[in-house]
């Protein structure tokens, strides 16, 4: 079959391979699960994945790449302390083949493009600095010197600083970010955007403006005392596996657990340990208590439901259902909040939330007696024209019950790359803070520019406005993971020079700017050494944990460069002599590197010392130990007023959200089995409802084409089959990143500006060709 157009994009493969479809499952892990994961580290990397596989995330080994949950405090399995999707990360990482000189000499930049992602990802680690000329076909040996002379032309050439961005993904360990930060700003601007602008912005923004602390409160100790955990638009058995443990722990101590997804996923489900005799012996632990399976962007119409059958239980029984000391003593607004929640009817609400009124019903009675409750969160809440407002909803429900600063109660989005909050804490900003940058004045004493940069959006339409002359991703893969590939692709197309600091070779290489260079780095699992002493970086988890993450594989190339020497080198090339740091101080041991973020930013105090203990450290949160306050309402946090979003379908118009498969790590995609949802070999399906499929004349396994329509404009992603699925009516799901073809670029949230990467209306029509 050839439906193939020259998009560049993760759309268009060659054809559609042979899908079968089997029953979702109603648990997650066992015993298949660690079988699986062990066959993809023997294939990829022979015994030497093995050997990392039992030294990751122990207190003296690296921290999984995989995803931010954290590590328990005190015990650790002792052999084993990852996950099937961890090890899998791994296997990619410590795989033996190679991208070398003499792979791109073979393969040109066009043939690759046409390459599948998953393709491209499996050709290995990427080996030797390579250089694409202008008008050149096929990328060619370069000399690391050679590169930064590029880059540094480059730079040096713009008009401004302001013509060029600097792109972070979530795995930059807070060593190389912090250097990162300092050589763009001292090169001269904010235009740093990162993979946090299209994940949790949103929780970003709501959280600093309603609790005065753009992160979550709650520990892991949190999860193992608590009364009940609610998980919205989170799939921990796919995206932060660990995560199961830690809810077994908590249900067997007798925590109730409410999901709130339009999926059933069996993650949050049930749970089967395969490190436990009990999971050994295949028996599962029931998870959910009750599972609210709301449309899509359903929540904030849910939370708001819930929230006034608690006002209502108040009033009977005052006292009992809110917490009014809380109340007093910490928030403002409280007021107002209740008289805007009751304007609302709580049939309206359940009918636009798309569940049971009874279901809401059993939510609010498992809540009404309880102040012990931890929220927990991520994409399906973010990535929403409403995310930072369906935030604050949730923060508004945690206050009502005073469930914050104390013991097994509080907020928890459940971030994504294992360093992306670390990122931000070393400020890979393009919206700092005058405080922050004034630090950065004082200890280095060079003037950091004060004009915000670009984001994530913004940098794309920078691109294609042709403000943007130079592009450099530490990590990422930025043109898959944003939206609009189309447009976004068009857009890189027409900047001057692209680099990309990668582990791995992917799509972005392949749509790239006049000129562009490949510069191979080393990854976690990577033994780092300079002048003969191992270095090792630092990472910050999901809750606000420091801790060390030392490599131990040897690299498979001698040409990769740690990225703090990267940033080092290339400073020093770019900045030469205009420069006050001592970029040569910092490449030489990276416990330099350490001690000056400890003089620049809050709370890392004594980091050498407290980042080689066991375990590390914890950063300071003000609302975990009970200090409650904002910027705006000193003393007090905030409950907000919010507002319910408005959908309207037309008549042939379905909701569609983008997932991940439990094959893939955002744009590597590992393989074709999403084994939980029971669909195998293929990965261009969209989930419908049974109802929807029969109203729409389909059967499973049709093949369709999907349209989306955002102010006149029409993007069409190509060939995908039905899969009648368990997801509410006029809801469908499409795994990312194929179908960012269909989401719009002026598609984002409110505030955050993050792309709605989990709504857009799309028209689905029988494929024609
Ligand atoms: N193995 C693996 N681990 C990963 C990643 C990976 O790709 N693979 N990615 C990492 C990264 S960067 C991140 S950010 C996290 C992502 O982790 P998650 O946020 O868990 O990932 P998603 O699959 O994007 O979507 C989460 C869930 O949101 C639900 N959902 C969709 N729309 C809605 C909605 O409107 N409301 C509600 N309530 N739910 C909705 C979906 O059904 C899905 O179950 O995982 C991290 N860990
Ligand atoms: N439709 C849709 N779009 C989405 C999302 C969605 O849910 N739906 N999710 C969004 C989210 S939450 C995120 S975080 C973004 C992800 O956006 P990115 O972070 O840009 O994407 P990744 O796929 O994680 O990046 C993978 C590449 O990183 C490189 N890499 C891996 N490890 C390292 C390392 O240690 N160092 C360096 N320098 N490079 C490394 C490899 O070359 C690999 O090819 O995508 C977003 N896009
Ligand atoms: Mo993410």
């Amino acid at each position: 079959m050839s439906d193939r157009t020259e998009l560049p994009s993760a759309e268009n493969p060659e054809g559609l391979l042979d899908l079968k479809v089997t029953e979702p499952k109603k648990w997650a892990a066992g015993m298949p699960a660690v079988g699986a994961a062990m066959a993809d580290i023997f294939e990829e990397s022979g015994t030497r994945g093995f050997k990392a596989l039992f030294r990751m995330n122990q207190k003296t080994g690296f921290d999984c790449s995989s995803c931010a949950w954290p590590d328990p405090d005190d015990d650790r399995s002792p052999v084993a302390e990852y996950c099937e999707n961890g090890a899998k990360a791994l296997a990619e990482e410590a795989t033996l083949k190679k991208v070398t000189s003499e792979f791109f000499a073979k393969n040109s930049v066009a043939d690759l493009a046409k390459q599948t992602d998953m393709e491209i990802g499996k050709h290995g680690r990427l080996a030797e600095p390579v250089y694409l000329p202008k008008g050149g076909t096929h990328y060619q040996p370069i000399s690391w010197d050679g590169a930064f002379k590029k880059i540094a032309e480059h730079l040096n050439g713009l008009s401004s600083p302001n013509e060029a961005a600097f792109y972070t993904s979530g795995r930059t360990s807070n060593e190389a970010s912090f250097l990162y930060q300092l050589f763009v700003r001292e090169y001269g601007t904010n235009n740093m955007p990162d993979c946090s602008n299209m994940c949790h912005e949103s929780t970003s923004v709501a959280l600093a403006e309603a609790i005065g602390i753009g992160k979550g409160t709650v520990t892991l100790n949190d999860f193992y005392d608590t009364d009940v955990i609610i998980i919205m638009g989170q799939n921990p058995g796919t995206n932060h596996p660990r995560m199961m443990t830690a809810l077994e722990k908590a249900k067997q101590n007798g925590t109730q657990i409410i999901a709130i997804n339009p999926l059933k996923e069996a993650g949050l489900i049930a749970f089967k340990n395969p490190q436990s005799a009990k999971g050994v012996m295949g028996l599962s632990t029931a998870l959910a208590d009750l599972y609210l399976q709301v449309k899509i962007n359903g929540d904030m119409a849910l939370l708001k439901a819930i929230e006034l059958l608690l006002l209502e239980a108040e009033k009977e029984t005052p006292e009992k259902v809110f917490d009014h000391e809380f109340i007093n003593n910490n928030t403002v607004f409280y007021d107002q909040f209740v008289d805007e929640l009751q304007k609302h009817n709580v049939q309206d609400l359940a009918n636009a939330a798309g569940i049971p009124l009874s279901q809401i019903q059993q939510a609010a009675e498992i809540l009404k007696h309880k102040n012990r409750i931890i929220i927990c969160w991520a994409m399906g809440i973010t990535q929403h024209t409403n995310g930072v407002a369906t935030i604050k909803e949730i923060v508004n429900l945690v206050l009502l019950k005073g469930s914050i600063g104390k013991p097994g109660a509080g907020l928890c989005p459940i971030r994504g790359h294992s360093n992306v909050q670390g990122n931000r804490t070393m400020l890979i900003y393009d919206k700092p803070y005058e405080k922050q940058l004034d630090k950065l004045k004082e200890v280095f004493g060079f003037e950091p520019p004060r004009e915000h940069g670009y984001d994530v959006v913004d940098s794309i339409r920078a691109m294609q406005e042709e403000k943007l002359k130079v592009f450099f991703a530490m990590g990422g893969n930025f043109l898959s993971a944003t939206p609009d590939t189309v447009y976004t692709a068009e857009a890189m197309r027409k900047l001057k020079l692209s680099v990309h600091v990668s582990t791995k070779l992917n799509r972005s290489h392949l749509i790239h700017g006049e000129e562009a260079l490949i510069l191979p780095t080393l990854a976690r699992s990577d033994k780092d050494m300079i002048n003969g002493v191992q270095q090792f970086v630092s990472c910050e988890n999901s809750m606000g944990v420091i801790q060390q993450s030392k490599g131990m594989l040897p690299p498979v190339s001698d040409q990769m460069m740690s990225e703090p020497l990267i940033v080092c080198k290339m400073a020093k090339a770019v900045l030469g002599d205009r420069s006050v740091v001592d970029w040569d101080m910092y490449s030489s041991n990276y416990d330099h590197i350490r001690d000056i973020i400890e003089d620049v930013i809050p709370g890392f105090d004594d980091y050498n010392v407290r980042v080689r203990k066991p375990g590390g450290f914890y950063l300071p949160n003000a609302p975990r130990t009970g200090v409650f306050e904002t910027d705006e309402t000193p003393g007090k946090v905030q409950f907000t007023i919010t507002q319910l979003p408005k959908h309207q379908l037309a008549e042939d118009e379905y909701m569609m959200t983008s997932i991940r498969s439990h094959d893939q790590f955002n744009t590597t995609i590992y393989g074709l089995e999403d084994r939980y949802r029971g669909i195998h070999n293929e990965r261009r399906v969209i989930f419908m409802n049974p109802v929807d499929v029969e109203k729409a004349g389909f059967k499973a396994g049709d093949k369709v084409d999907l349209y989306s329509n955002f102010e006149g404009q029409e993007r069409k992603a190509h060939l995908y089959l039905v899969v009648p699925y368990n997801i509410p009516e006029r809801c469908t799901a499409t795994y990312y990143p194929e179908t960012n073809v269909l989401f719009p670029i002026g598609s984002v949230a409110e505030k955050s500006n993050t792309p709605t990467t989990k709504l857009i209306n799309i028209k689905i029509k029988r494929h024609q060709g």
